[in-house]
């Protein structure tokens, strides 16, 4: 660790707020903050002994010959694998645990999927009134749902949803008991879960394992009246699958905030698909969030500082 008097600087790719900075600089007078933006990024990199934000380009890790660590703002850091930074001797922390914001809309697009909000807003916009039995809702404290990761996210997940009376499946990599969570499945039990879930959840992180995981053989065994949910990473799922799986009417509807590509582009089928509601990106944003990184971020700076074990340290074999 650096001695007493060398200065640390924090480099932040985050929009921060003056409170956060000076919470960071009250945790030790060594540390300094400078907040980079698109043009000052270059600049600042090489000053770096401790990068936190999302989506650290490769470029300015790259710049960043001082850089020692970096607290990932996002649960996953799939960018930073992508960057080769999990090669190298860079300790590499994420922000799991503190998506709170995430499960309300995970519970919010369940709820509008299973009530037709989102067939009732495209009416609304054309002033059309259906009370069809298209428009029929489905209540989902009767239901089954399955979750795929039951990491931090699913797992909190899951205890909302079994309180609201869903019957809750899902899988792990490893074993456990998890509250709330009826029954826990390795990932080979995925068909299973699929099969047996009316709104199956993405919950997984972006790894050699789950690339391209959900795929035709997969939507395949879904029921047909089964929604399925992606706030993990789009490329999770084979889109290319999934949209013929919509059009199919294979599944009942889908509600994606990640995609393949993001922004999704302007043009792409999944914004007209009438069984489909797209989000971009924002389920786990919220102010109270970035109060939250920022305060895990503080806690794990001091122990950084003191040689103590940081919390949420990534396993880059695992790549989580
Ligand atoms: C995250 C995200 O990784 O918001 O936290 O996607």
């Amino acid at each position: 660790m650096s001695s007493p008097e060398r200065e640390v600087i924090v480099v932040a790719f985050s929009r921060l707020e003056e409170h956060h900075i000076a919470q960071i600089r009250a945790v030790d007078p060594r540390v300094r903050v400078a907040v980079a933006d698109q043009k000052s990024a270059a600049n600042l990199a090489p000053t770096a002994e401790i990068l936190l934000g999302w989506n650290m380009s490769r470029e300015v890790i790259d710049h960043a010959s001082r850089l020692r660590w970096i607290q990932s703002t996002g649960a996953g850091v799939d960018k930073l694998i992508a960057a080769g930074v999990l090669d190298g001797e860079i300790l590499v922390t994420s922000s799991s645990g503190i998506h709170h914001g995430l499960i309300e809309h995970v519970l919010a697009v369940l709820l509008a999927l299973n009530r037709r909000l989102h067939i009732a807003m495209r009416n609304q916009i054309r002033h059309y009134w259906d009370r069809s039995s298209r428009m029929m809702g489905a209540e989902v404290s009767s239901q089954t749902l399955g979750i795929l990761g039951l990491g931090h996210i699913g797992s909190e997940l899951a205890t909302k949803a079994h309180a609201l009376g869903m019957r809750v499946i899902g899988t792990k990599r490893t074993p456990a008991t998890i509250p709330g969570v009826e029954r826990v499945f390795p990932p080979e039990g995925l068909t299973e879960v699929l099969g047996a879930a009316d709104a199956v959840v993405i919950a997984l992180p972006l790894t050699k394992a789950t690339r391209g995981l959900v795929g035709p053989a997969q939507l395949h065994a879904m029921k047909p009246t089964a929604f399925l949910i992606n706030i993990g990473r789009g490329a999770i799922v084979q889109e290319a699958a999934l949209l013929e799986a919509l059009r199919e009417k294979r599944i009942a509807g889908v509600a994606l905030d990640v995609f393949e590509q993001e922004p999704l582009p302007a043009d792409s089928p999944f914004y007209d698909l009438e069984n489909v509601i797209v989000t971009p990106h924002i389920s786990g944003n919220s102010p109270d969030y970035t109060d939250r990184a920022v305060s895990l971020f503080c806690t794990n700076l001091h122990a950084y500082l003191h040689g103590k074990p940081l919390q949420n340290v990534v396993d880059k074999e695992r790549g989580y």
